[in-house]
């Protein structure tokens, strides 16, 4: 048995990191038993969750290497796919994790409206019996907020409005309702690596309670919608 460490499983989420929710599914996909525990980025090999400590005791990061790694180990849910489906596979798994993450830590973090959402969530978690004195989790949450605004203006997204972000979320939400329409999955039958990425950050817009016009246009799209409820149904029947 794994190790998963992460982020909070906070707002009735499967955890508020859509990573560690890609890492969970993809681990539930394989057949590769694991279990939770909170996770630290002091602890973590780079600095980020998720990570893992697997079972012989060596720690990973990233999800991707993770899932490489893990793949080696106890097989690969993409053997036998073609060379342009895999190369489909990894042009919108960069499209979602490197691209419409920021849109969604944007709407959640930078903008108003969601950090009235996200700053309870922040302190709750703060709260809990490892966290710092009780006056501290305030001051610490708008420390966090400000290191997150401060990443987004390095990558880009930050310096955008919000209604400039919401249009480049919906064209990416429209783009991923083009590409996997009835599905059943991203690439056809079976749940590939790439449906690991594409549920975790659908599952993660449509579920968590961030409302913006992002959210408004998925749960506007059946197809995608009975995309989160397939993988929903499959991976995490009690979620
Ligand atoms: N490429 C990484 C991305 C992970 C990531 O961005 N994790 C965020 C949480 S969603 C994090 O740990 N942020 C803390 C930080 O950057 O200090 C992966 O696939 O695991």
């Amino acid at each position: 048995m794994i190790t998963i460490h992460q982020f909070s499983p906070s707002l009735g989420m499967i955890d508020l990191s859509p990573f560690v929710v890609k890492l969970a599914t993809w681990c539930r996909m394989a057949g590769v038993e694991f279990r939770f525990a909170p996770g630290d980025p002091r602890k973590a090999p780079k600095g980020k969750i998720p990570y893992i400590i697997d079972e012989d005791g060596s720690v990973l990061g990233d999800s991707s290497l993770i899932i490489r790694h893990l793949s080696k180990k106890h097989g690969d849910l993409d053997a036998g796919l073609s060379p342009r489906d895999r190369a489909l596979g990894r042009a919108i798994q960069s499209m979602v994790e490197e691209h419409m993450y920021f849109t969604t830590l944007y709407l959640r973090w930078q903008d108003e409206r969601g950090w009235t959402v996200m700053a309870p969530a922040l302190k709750q978690l703060l709260s809990g019996p490892a966290g710092p004195p009780a006056f501290l989790a305030g001051p610490i949450s708008g420390l966090v907020r400000g290191k997150v605004k401060k990443s987004l203006q390095g990558q880009g997204t930050g310096r955008h409005t919000v209604a400039e972000v919401e249009a480049l979320g919906i064209e990416i939400v429209e783009s991923l309702n083009e590409l996997i329409g009835a599905g059943p999955w991203v690439l056809g039958d079976a749940p590939r690596t790439i449906d690991a990425t594409a549920w975790a950050f659908l599952y993660s817009l449509h579920d968590a309670p961030f409302d913006n016009a992002v959210r408004t246009r998925l749960k506007a799209l059946p197809d995608l919608v009975a995309y989160v409820e397939r993988g929903r149904a499959r991976y995490w029947p009690s979620t």
